[in-house]
């Protein structure tokens, strides 16, 4: 009967089934779990598929195999009754491929979920699936389909072994359908897309060719190839268009001889606000780019190699922190066609190497960037050519190009040694920049503050402090009323408030100035780290200038 009921449910969409390492029969319920593969195989569309915590393993090509729209939820506590606990840490749930076979293999025109797993020691050597018959996918393997893959360790797997062929995707290979995946969450651990010796690897970490989302993943010593013929240690990225986003990504250690972080193949893609630190070979890597927005990325270790075409790849509000010989950045194009770079808002460092190189058939418009520590700053090789203007220059031993309006003079970066690259209040960069187009600095701040736009990728804003008694925990500076932080602080301030009551007299708190500050409220006044207890304006008179308020509880003037 109950059964009956289950089928009932599932023809509706939205049913809960059961999974367990030593799950049997067909009920797949919460108090009597089935085995993963029968629970995958019984769940219909729509339904959902909680898995124990355990190890499962399988036989045949693949441990687990998804054919239809399904959500499969790891790090079930296995509790017979009561509410559904999941913790993915404290109740893990292990896929293991046991180096022989697939973990996950997904296909047709469908959406499933995957959350909360570990995904490790699959191997796809001689299961084909890539383009031309490439090993692809050693972990999750997704053809066609559109899956979220979500909360996901994905480690210690291979996509191929095989002498002579081409492994793509260690730990994942998505060719997604038109719809976009979406990659989030998830940490891409010590996968390798070839471990052959004659064969090439392409993305260590994840494979990807269409649509797709890759969100706040971590990718940490992933590796495309050990040796040469190798792209994209972490992420590699096939004919990408414009609906691939890869954004707010941490990579470090990953080896891939050509893009160590990522390698772009033919792509038009947005590579935004990811973190990547210590990759090998180039960091970055685009091939016959179309035109990729590469913004807002911070790297330390090896800079960006780029063959660029006739739609400009775009570079802005980039920091690069070159720790080798080559160009921070090298743009070049082929013999048979021009090509075109923009370099906007960037903070171009290096301790051994050249800044920027232009190469063949290629013109690079260069605005508004730092070039500090560089052998030669800016050059043309091959036929390429600059048009550089408002740079600021400091310790290259050769400048090279120094265009128009070039600026000289410190930066004074707040914390090179430790890597913090933004620049002090005395910076020689500080509203000194020419207008662009773009209006916000590295960390998302409005450009331009103050007298003007900031040369580099950071825009400056001082930052005062206000806290009801005039403490601040020792900050500086410091204001009891919010008052006082108008009148005095610079231009372009973000004024951090810490939590409680400020009110300005009668009237309320009078902002009279043609200046603009951002004020962001429920601060702990001895840290200034967020807090839940409210900042509270008691009325807010702006009869000039603009502010913006974040987390302030503003409230009418009560005399
Ligand atoms: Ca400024
Ligand atoms: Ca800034």
């Amino acid at each position: 009967m109950c059964w009956f009921c289950l089928i009932n449910l599932s023809d509706a969409g939205g049913a809960e089934l059961f999974a367990a390492p030593a799950g049997s029969g067909s009920m797949c319920a919460q108090a009597q779990p089935c085995s993963l593969s029968d629970a995958v195989l019984l769940a219909k569309e729509k339904d959902t598929v909680y898995v124990a915590q355990g190890t499962y393993q399988g036989t045949g090509a693949a441990v687990v195999s998804i054919d239809k729209t399904i959500t499969v939820y790891g790090g079930w506590d296995g509790a017979p009754t009561g509410p559904i606990v999941r913790n993915r840490v404290s109740y893990p749930s292990i896929l293991d491929g046991e180096n022989a076979r697939r973990v996950i293999y997904i296909s047709g025109s469908i959406s499933p979920a995957i959350d909360g797993f570990t995904i490790r020691a699959g191997n796809a050597s001689g299961l084909g699936g890539g383009p031309n018959g490439a090993d692809a996918g050693g972990g999750i393997c997704s053809l066609d389909a559109s899956p979220t893959l979500r909360n996901n360790i994905i480690t210690n797997n291979l996509a191929s072994a095989v002498e002579d062929k081409l492994g793509w995707g260690g730990g994942a290979y998505i060719k997604a359908a038109s719809a976009p995946a979406l990659i989030t969450l998830n940490e891409f651990r010590a996968n390798t897309a070839m471990s052959g010796e004659k064969g090439q690897g392409n993305g260590g970490g994840l494979s990807l060719w269409g649509p797709a989302s890759v969100l706040d993943n971590l990718f940490f010593d992933n590796t495309a190839k050990a040796s040469y013929w190798s792209l994209g240690g972490g992420l590699h990225v096939f004919y990408g268009e414009d609906q691939v986003l890869i954004s707010g990504n941490q990579f470090e250690g990953n080896l891939g001889l050509y893009g160590g972080a990522i390698y772009l193949y033919r792509s038009k893609v947005t590579v935004r606000s990811n973190s990547m630190k210590n990759n090998s070979g180039s960091t970055i890597q685009a091939w016959y780019d179309f035109g990729s927005l590469i913004e807002k990325n911070v790297i330390y270790g090896p800079g960006l190699y780029l063959q660029v075409s006739q739609v400009a790849t775009k570079i802005h509000n980039n920091i690069i922190v070159s720790d080798n010989t080559s160009a921070v950045i090298d743009a070049h194009s082929d013999s048979s066609f021009d090509g075109y770079v923009e370099l906007i808002h960037n903070t171009l460092v290096s301790k051994a190497g050249k800044g920027v190189a232009v190469g063949k058939r290629t013109q690079a418009t260069l605005l508004n960037n730092i070039l500090t520590g560089h052998s030669v700053g800016i050059e043309t090789l091959d036929g390429g050519s600059v048009q550089v203007d408002h740079s600021l220059f400091w310790q290259n031993t050769d400048d090279g190009i120094r265009g128009t309006n070039p600026v000289d003079g410190d930066p004074c970066f707040v914390d090179s040694t430790n890597g913090d690259y933004h620049i002090g209040g005395l910076s020689w960069a500080k509203d000194a920049a020419a207008s662009s187009a773009v209006m916000v600095d590295f960390e998302g701040e409005e450009r331009p503050a103050g007298a003007g736009p900031d040369i580099g990728a950071d825009e400056y804003h001082p930052i005062v402090y206000i806290e009801p008694s005039g403490n601040c925990g020792g900050k500086d500076p410091c204001y009891s009323l919010l008052s006082e932080a108008f009148v005095n602080a610079e231009d372009g301030a973000v004024i951090m408030a810490a939590s409680g009551n400020y009110g300005g007299g009668a009237g309320g708190v009078v902002f009279d100035r043609n200046a603009s500050f951002s004020v962001l409220g429920g601060l702990d006044p001895a840290d200034f780290s967020q807090t839940s207890s409210p900042t509270v304006l008691n009325g807010l008179d702006i009869r000039r200038g603009r502010l913006v308020l974040q987390n302030i509880h503003l409230r009418t003037f009560q005399p």
